[in-house]
Parts: C-alpha cells; sequence; structure tokens
C-alpha cells in the first residue's frame, strides 16, 4: 500500500535516470534528468554538480565527523580501582534530512541517527542514564552479557523500573562490559521494525583489556529510511546520509592500518554488505576475536550482524566503497576513500 508518490521503484529510476547530477534530483525524481544514464564508469568519477550532500548543520552532525566519534563517557575510579564509565541517551523526535530535499521524521537518541557510539574496555562498570523524551515508549536493548533487567526488552525488568520506558519515565541501564568486541544498541519496543526504522540504534564498542594496535579507527553503520511509510527503503546509506561519502572521502593515509566498526542495522532487507575497490581486508566477526577469521573484499552481514575490517591502501588514489548489492549503492550506500600520503 503506497501513501505517497516517492517509492523504492521511482527513487531507483530516478537514481539510473541522472546519475552524474545532483543527489537531491537522483532520489526525489522531481528534477528531469540533466545527462543520460552514464553507467557505472561515472559512478566512479563522483558527482561535481549541484548539492549532493545534506549541510551537517541542518542535521546536526555529521556523517564524516561521525566515523571517529567515540564517546568514553563520563570517567571515575571506583575504589579497588574499577573504571566506572556513564553516559545520558535521551530518545527524542527530531526531522532530519537523509538526502537534499528529503526530510524523514526520525526518533532518535541524543539528536543522532545513528546514536552515539558508546565505548569501554572489557570489565568497566557502565551506567547508562535512559530518559525517554519521544511521543512513544522505548528501551535500549543492548547487546552484550548482562542480566535479564538490563536488556531492554519490554515485560522484563520492570519490578525495578527497566523493561518497557514510558514517555517522561528513564531508567538506568548498569552491566559490565563485556565480551570484548562490536556490539550494538538500539530501542526495543514494540513493533521492533518501527523503532529501528526510526532511527534508535547506535554503535557500542568493548576494546579488549589489552587494546589493539594503533590505527585510524571508523565507524560506519549501515542504515536505510523508508520515507513513504510502505515497509521497502528508499534510502541506503551510512551514518545516515545518502551519498555523503561520495561528496565528502573518507580521507586516509596510505600504508596506515585502518579499522572499520561496520554495523548492518538496515530494517526490512534481509541482507547488507560492504565491499571496497582496490584492496582487501582482514574481517574479524563481531571483534571477539583478535585473529582475523578471512582476508577478503567484501562482507556480507544480516541485520544486527557487525565486523570489524582491517586493511592499509599500498597506494595514494580515491577507492570506492559501497554495499554489493547494487540496488542498495544506486540507492545511497556508496562512497570513497581518497588516499594520500
Ligand atoms: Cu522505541
Amino acid at each position: 500500500m503506497l501513501r505517497s508518490s516517492f517509492t523504492r521503484r521511482r527513487a531507483l529510476s530516478a537514481a539510473a535516470a541522472v546519475v552524474g547530477a545532483g543527489v537531491s534530483a537522483r532520489l526525489s525524481g522531481a528534477a528531469p534528468p540533466r545527462r543520460p544514464q552514464l553507467g557505472h564508469g561515472s559512478l566512479h568519477a563522483g558527482f561535481p554538480e549541484g548539492k549532493t550532500t545534506v549541510d551537517p548543520t541542518v542535521n546536526g552532525f555529521d556523517p564524516s565527523a561521525m566515523l571517529r566519534d567515540f564517546d568514553w563517557g563520563k570517567t571515575r575510579r571506583l575504589s579497588g580501582g574499577r573504571m566506572l564509565r556513564e553516559w545520558q541517551l535521551v530518545a527524542y523526535d527530531k526531522e532530519i534530512e537523509i538526502v537534499p530535499g528529503v526530510k524523514y521524521a526520525a526518533w532518535t537518541y541524543n539528536g543522532r541517527v545513528p546514536g552515539p557510539t558508546l565505548r569501554a574496555r572489557e570489565g568497566d562498570l557502565l551506567r547508562i542514564h535512559f530518559v525517554n523524551a519521544g511521543s512513544h515508549p522505548h528501551t535500549i536493548h543492548f547487546h552484550g552479557i548482562h542480566p535479564a533487567a538490563m536488556d531492554g526488552t519490554p515485560g522484563v525488568g520492570e519490578d525495578v523500573g527497566g523493561g518497557l520506558i514510558q514517555v517522561g519515565e528513564h531508567f538506568t541501564y548498569e552491566f559490565e562490559a563485556r565480551p570484548f568486541g562490536l556490539h550494538l544498541y538500539h530501542c526495543h519496543a514494540s513493533p521492533l521494525a518501527g523503532h529501528i526504522t526510526k532511527g534508535l540504534y547506535g554503535a557500542f564498542i568493548v576494546d579488549p583489556v589489552e587494546p589493539r594496535p594503533p590505527a585510524d579507527e571508523l565507524v560506519m553503520v549501515q542504515n536505510a529510511f523508508d520515507p513513504n511509510f510502505d515497509e521497502d527503503n528508499e534510502v541506503y546509506a551510512v551514518n545516515t546520509v545518502a551519498f555523503h561519502f561520495m561528496d565528502a572521502p573518507v580521507r586516509v593515509r596510505r600504508g596506515r592500518l585502518i579499522r572499520i566498526y561496520l554495523v548492518n542495522i538496515v530494517e526490512f532487507d534481509p541482507i547488507n554488505s560492504f565491499h571496497v575497490h582496490g584492496n582487501f581486508f582482514h574481517r574479524f566477526p563481531v571483534g571477539t576475536s583478535l585473529k582475523p577469521a578471512e582476508y577478503t573484499d567484501t562482507v556480507i552481514q544480516g541485520q544486527g550482524q557487525r565486523d570489524l575490517l582491517e586493511l592499509r591502501f599500498p597506494y595514494t588514489g580515491r577507492y570506492m566503497f559501497h554495499a554489493h548489492k547494487s540496488e542498495f549503492a544506486a540507492l545511497g550506500w556508496m562512497g570513497f576513500f581518497e588516499v594520500t600520503e
């Protein structure tokens, strides 16, 4: 049942018709094609014309800054030497722009989609003070090992004030950071798909006690949006803004170790994927082992799946990265690395 004229099929045909023109034209379908379809080669050339990415001041967050924005919380040593980390996460409704000209009525943690990347070390004690300032009941469900009452699941832990957190209510989740790896947090209110697709999710990183080797670390949360509410996505991205990294390539140094924290939270589609051009990476599934499981150039992820990817670019230049599901790439999930000396 379609409730607006902005459909996945229209978005795709618009994307195909005006590859090489502005992004808003490609996705809104409103502007006439400025060029004929140019084929895959043109995708590698970038999109020099027109306004092609969202001004970060509109959303109050920048997908490029989110790459390297790790929130270690407010810290304090407890007697006995254990580290306590505390955060405040506030759920509230906020309109965001996911591609120039396409607004989305999001539900956010702290006004961002994805929410802040929470980071800790294995064994730390974590306290997450959650306030529901939104328009619907929400929770924070963390992946990791913790008691049932801290699980953020409706109907569980309500005797201690947990479970479903009503509008205007608050709750503090407290648990130990374990195991080490790349985890996830998201709202678990019902209907689950509805609350996730609205934007209530974020990355949660637990470092091993003995840290991983120093690297240029990047958080990439693969997400998607359904602006016409037909339970089919029309816009795909990394860190929310479609095509953002086409116009603002991820700047990295030749030869430097790069560690990508890759999360797939895309709703409605069974799988997503990440492919890098001109290179291979070591894949550490869920980051729970220090030994890579695979050496490859493409990783497939189901919803909720996470991987650490480690790579070095031996040559300078522009290298594309994108979903190897071509349809998702055409709808926004593509970008560039810009490798310099
Ligand atoms: Cu929710």
